[in-house]
């Protein structure tokens, strides 16, 4: 069984359409007027190991807030959804890594208990045309959609793309590993019964 999940969201702000391949082979087709997030979800999907089809358009003539946002609120929909009723999932991920002077570490809970902590420093406030402060605005919104914990932190790091390369290839890493399927995992992985 492949476990995928689809999403169209369409606003007056942006209009995205997203599909997400846990098990995949980490091919990404991505259409996005956010050349940044692309760069970083092409990254996040390689080493995911995930497939994600996504064509998004927004009101970048703006800026690149709303389009930011809701491509993590629609991946974070599809994540849920894909995951279905999380049997036989290791639940928890932790992956650190490194990218040249940066260290990032990323770690996972699948709770269905929606929560960001982030110990970040972006030197730059921009990088390329990108805000780097949509960053945050991204991953709150991807945790919060797939109802998951969500830590990220940045151990040291100088270059602000580098520090959110490593971001990004780290969340693909510790999402991989909470989404394996463990044969010893009976059920779900929780004494409540329940995720
Ligand atoms: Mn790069």
């Amino acid at each position: 069984m492949t476990r995928k999940a689809s999403i169209e969201r369409n606003t007056k702000e942006t209009q995205i359409n997203l599909s997400f391949t846990i098990d995949g082979e980490g091919a990404a087709k991505l259409e996005t007027p956010v050349p940044f997030m692309t760069h970083m979800l092409d990254l996040f999907t390689k080493h995911g190991q995930f497939n994600l089809d996504l064509t998004a358009n927004g009101d970048v003539d703006i800026d690149d807030h709303h389009t930011t946002e809701d491509i993590g609120i629609c991946l974070g929909q599809a994540l849920k959804d894909a995951l279905g009723d999380k049997m036989g999932i290791k639940r928890y991920g932790n992956a650190f890594v490194p990218m040249d002077e940066a260290l990032a570490q990323v770690v996972v809970d699948l709770s269905n208990r929606p929560h960001l902590e982030i110990r970040a420093e972006f030197p730059s406030q921009k990088v390329g045309t990108f805000d780097t402060e949509l960053v945050h605005e991204f991953l709150w919104k991807l945790a919060l959609e797939a109802r998951m914990n969500l830590h990220v932190i940045v151990h040291y790091g100088s270059n602000t793309h580098h520090i959110i390369e490593a971001i990004f290839k780290a969340l693909g890493r510790a999402l991989d590993e909470a989404t394996t399927i463990d044969p010893r995992v009976k059920g779900v992985p929780s004494t409540k019964g329940m995720l």
